[in-house]
C-alpha cells in the first residue's frame, strides 16, 4: 500500500496536504509531517485548512505559518490527514486524486488510496509508517508526529495508549523531540480569556441519569463576555468526563449561526461514535461529535440520552 502512496506522489507535481476543520494536533501534525519531504522532492506543495481560526498553540510546529485557508488553483493530488469524511475537509471534490490517511473507525474511504489504520492511536502514527517506508525521519517530522500522538492519547492516558504508541514515542524522542517542550507548548500557554471561559463552563454543568451523564454548554454570549475563541473550548469536555460518576460527557457549543456543535466523550464502556453517527457525525468509541441545526438543546440532549445505554 505504501508503495502506491509514494508512486502516486512521484507522478504528481501539484500536491495539497489538507487537515480537517476545527483542527487538532493530530490532523495538523500529520499534514505538516509530510511537507518537508515533498518539498525536497521538488513538488509544488500547499498546506490547507479551511477553518477560520486555528489555535495558536500549534504555532511551534514547523511550517505552521504556511497553512492557507483555501485550495490552490492547481491541484493534482490531495492528501487528507485524520479526516473521516470529505465534508469534514470543508472543500468540494475536484479534478484531483485523493490519498486518505486516517485512523477513524467511521472513515468513509473517500480516497483513491485509503490508508486507514483504526487500531493506531493517532493519524500521525500512520503518517510515520508511510514516511519511514521512504526515509529515516528528521527532527522536524518527528516533532509533528509526536504532537499528534500526545494529543490523541491524552498524553498517554486514553485507552488507545498501547505498545505501538510508546515504541513510536521512544523512536521520535531518539530523533530529537523534547517531550517537555511539546507539553509546555500545548498545555502551558493558556490565555486569561480561556481560563475565564472555563470558569463559566464549570458553572453551567448539569448532571443527569444518576450523575452518569454530565452536560455543559458554551454560548456565543460566553465567548463574547470572556473574549475567548472557539478553539479555547477544546479542553472543556474532558472536565465533564473527569467527574467521578460520569460515563457520558456532553459538550454543547453554540456556533455563530446558532447551530450547535456537540462533543461526546465516554469513560469506560459506552460507544459514542455510534451515537454521533446516528446524528450524521462521527469519531471514535470514546470521543466523537456531530453538528445540529436543531435550536432546541433540550431535545438534542433527550435524544442522546435515549441512545445511550448506561
Ligand atoms: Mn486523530
Amino acid at each position: 500500500m505504501y508503495k502506491h502512496v509514494w508512486k502516486l506522489i512521484d507522478e504528481c507535481h501539484y500536491i495539497t496536504l489538507i487537515s480537517h476543520i476545527n483542527p487538532d494536533g493530530d490532523t495538523l501534525g500529520a499534514a505538516l509531517s509530510f511537507y518537508p519531504t515533498l518539498k525536497q522532492m521538488g513538488k509544488n506543495v500547499s498546506l490547507v485548512n479551511t477553518t477560520k481560526e486555528i489555535a495558536n498553540k500549534y504555532d511551534f510546529l514547523p511550517n505552521f505559518k504556511k497553512i492557507k485557508k483555501s485550495l490552490p488553483e492547481k491541484c493534482e493530488l490531495l492528501i487528507s490527514f485524520d479526516c473521516g469524511s470529505l465534508d469534514r475537509l470543508g472543500i468540494k471534490k475536484g479534478n484531483f486524486k485523493i490519498i486518505n490517511i486516517d485512523h477513524h473507525q467511521s472513515n468513509t474511504l473517500f480516497g483513491d488510496i485509503n490508508i486507514v489504520e483504526t487500531s493506531y492511536a493517532s493519524s500521525t502514527l500512520v503518517a510515520l509508517e508511510i514516511l519511514e517506508h521512504h526515509h529515516k525521519i528528521t527532527k522536524d517530522e518527528a516533532l509533528c508526529i509526536y504532537t499528534g500522538l500526545v494529543e490523541d492519547t491524552g498524553f498517554f492516558t486514553h485507552p488507545n495508549t498501547d505498545v505501538l504508541a510508546f515504541e513510536s514515542a521512544s523512536r521520535l524522542i531518539s530523533r530529537g523531540v523534547n517531550p517537555s517542550e511539546v507539553s509546555q507548548n500545548l498545555k502551558m500557554r493558556n490565555s486569561l480569556a480561556k481560563t475565564r471561559l472555563t470558569a463559566l463552563f464549570i458553572n453551567s454543568i448539569e448532571l443527569l441519569n444518576d450523575a452518569k451523564i454530565a452536560v455543559g454548554t458554551i454560548s456565543q454570549k460566553d465567548l463574547k463576555k470572556t473574549g475567548a475563541l472557539k478553539n479555547d473550548t477544546d479542553h472543556l469536555v474532558d472536565i465533564l468526563r473527569n467527574l467521578a460518576t460520569v460515563e457520558l460527557a456532553i459538550l454543547i457549543l453554540e456556533e455563530k449561526d446558532s447551530n450547535y456543535k456537540i462533543s461526546l466523550r465516554s469513560k469506560s464502556h459506552l460507544d459514542v461514535s455510534t451515537i454521533a453517527q446516528s446524528f450524521n457525525g462521527g469519531g471514535h468509541k470514546r470521543a466523537a461529535g456531530f453538528e445540529s441545526t436543531n435550536k432546541n438543546i433540550e431535545t438534542i440532549i433527550k435524544q442522546i440520552r435515549e441512545k445511550a445505554t448506561l
